[in-house]
């Protein structure tokens, strides 16, 4: 049990910048905990609160270890699940921390692995000798002597993940204290709300904001050993510290960030206050060759995309991104910099942890997903979904509410429509953005029979551009097609 405690621990301390899933259990307790109860625990414990319940778990944990032991005597099976019931209840905590991810749960997985291998190696021999009572105290002695070298082991493993991770912990540390100049955290534009409960707020928070990385243990950068360095095709080449680059003109927007993998209706998109330096300026400063028409973009961790110079150079608002709805970059969305160009997918343009931007030719460069089938350039697709009611809801006969979110970057939205199974276009009500770069929320009521129906969506942009029935997939330049919902009108509900 301790063995696998410690693998876990030094799991999470190296890959992750997260606690050990003892802390996460702790943490989902004091959640679920009804306020009462735990006021009174407070009082009677006082400050010793989280180390007495971090305690109290640890002693549950070795408790059931002891169960697992006794019942390896007599089954293999028995203490498996033993194992499986605790990795299953360490994995729920993980995995419901606020902004979790899928490799969270690999600090468990570890440790699950460990206590199945060092308990079928510390009993095997205790199992075939039981008929030996001979054998037994000598055995007794081996048993007792492995299961030592294993627990300072586990000693060993646990403090070497605590020093392979201090780093990262550092980082963490860092960005609690960073303070950024200039950067502002206004609320959301009133009027971005349609006021319709169950469409997606029109402001995504950092911990909601969805994730897409290659890298398995992200990169930990601390803002004082942060360059970039702007190369290639330049008059001057330019290399900036973090401090250099906070220190200029600071811009903030609102824009929203998609995915190209988002499929027709899902949520891989999201709409933030980004603050940071307009890439234009900087690009001004290095002076660009003419024949240059992209920045091929590479991460700390090696990931890399290739930008037409057209979006950095252009009126919009590409940054070089230090802050996301008020405060420094989350670690795992890009911190200490990354970057951010409205109207392109992320896979082309939002390179977290970015560290070098070398001014080239699309026909010099290769880039990480263009290499893998996707498209060279990545213009975000004009799309709309459905976010309320959910499809294969009830709902009741007559007037329904139908809303959700539409997006046609730096052109705009100029209108959304739904159908009902297949019928006429009816026009929704739009709320306002701030600018063309941000998703639109929307709403309309329809009338609907008792009975199975069918909603679609389209939107049309500020071009007149409609948006197209065609379902096409995510591969290679994004998804199309209108989201369609089933619900079910009754008369009860
Ligand atoms: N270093 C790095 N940057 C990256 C990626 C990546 O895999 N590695 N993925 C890109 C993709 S495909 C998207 S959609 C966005 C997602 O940004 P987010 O995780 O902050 O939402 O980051 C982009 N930047
Ligand atoms: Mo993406």
């Amino acid at each position: 049990m301790v063995v696998g405690l410690a693998t876990s621990y030094a799991t999470a301390m190296a890959l992750t910048i997260r606690e050990s899933p003892v802390v996460a259990v702790a943490e989902l307790i004091i959640r679920i905990t009804p306020g009462p109860v735990a006021e009174r625990l407070i009082r009677l414990v006082g400050q010793l609160d989280k180390p007495l319940l971090i305690l109290g778990i640890l002693l549950f944990v070795l408790a059931m270890g002891a169960v697992a032991g006794v019942l390896a005597r007599r089954s293999v099976l028995k203490p498996m699940l033993v194992w499986l019931v605790l990795a299953a209840l360490g994995g729920t905590a993980v995995l419901v921390q606020p902004g979790a991810s899928v490799i969270d749960i690999l600090p468990v997985l570890v440790g699950f692995v460990t206590w199945l291998a060092v308990l079928s190696a510390l009993a095997k021999p205790l199992v075939t000798e039981r008929h030996h009572p001979e054998l037994e105290s000598r055995e007794r002695r081996v048993f007792l002597m492995v299961a030592g070298v294993f627990g300072l082991a586990a000693i060993g493993i646990a403090g070497a993940g605590r020093v392979v991770g201090r780093g990262r912990r550092h980082v963490a540390e860092s960005r609690r204290l960073l303070r950024l100049d200039g950067v502002t955290r206004p609320p959301a534009p009133a009027n971005t709300a349609i006021g319709l409960p169950g469409v997606a707020p029109w402001q995504t928070p950092n911990d909601d904001f969805y994730l897409i990385h290659t890298a398995i243990s992200v990169p930990a950068i601390e803002p004082m050993d942060w360059t970039l360095r702007i190369h290639g095709l330049v008059d001057r080449e330019l290399t900036l510290t973090f401090n250099d680059l906070v220190s200029r003109q600071l811009t903030e927007s609102w824009i929203t960030l998609n995915c190209v993998s988002n499929p027709v209706g899902g949520d891989l998109v999201g709409n933030a206050w980004w603050s940071g330096i307009r890439i234009a300026d900087l690009l001004e400063e290095v002076g660009l060759d003419p024949s240059a028409d992209c920045i091929l973009q590479t991460s700390e961790d090696g990931w890399n995309c290739a930008t037409p110079l057209s979006t950095l150079t252009d009126d919009r608002n590409a940054l070089l991104a230090v802050a996301m709805n008020g405060k420094p970059l989350p670690i795992e969305h890009g911190f200490p910099v990354r970057t951010i160009v409205p109207g392109l997918y992320g896979y082309v343009s939002a390179t977290k942890w970015v560290v070098d931007f070398e001014v080239t030719r699309f026909s010099e460069v290769a880039a990480f997903w263009t290499e893998r089938g996707w498209s060279e350039q990545g213009p975000v697709k004009i799309a709309s979904r459905i976010d309320v009611p959910r499809s294969g809801e009830d709902v009741p006969v007559g007037d329904v509410n139908v809303g959700g979110l539409a997006w046609a970057q730096h052109i705009g939205i100029a209108s959304v429509e739904v159908a009902v199974d297949g019928g006429a276009w009816q026009p929704a009500e739009l709320a306002r953005t701030p600018n063309a770069d941000t998703w639109v929320q929307w709403a309309l009521t329809v009338s609907l029979d008792e009975g199975e129906h069918e909603l679609r969506v389209r939107a049309i942009d500020k071009d007149g551009l409609e948006q197209t029935g065609v379902r096409r997939d995510v591969v290679p330049d994004g998804a199309t097609g209108w989201h369609t919902i089933e619900v079910r009108a009754t008369q009860e509900s």
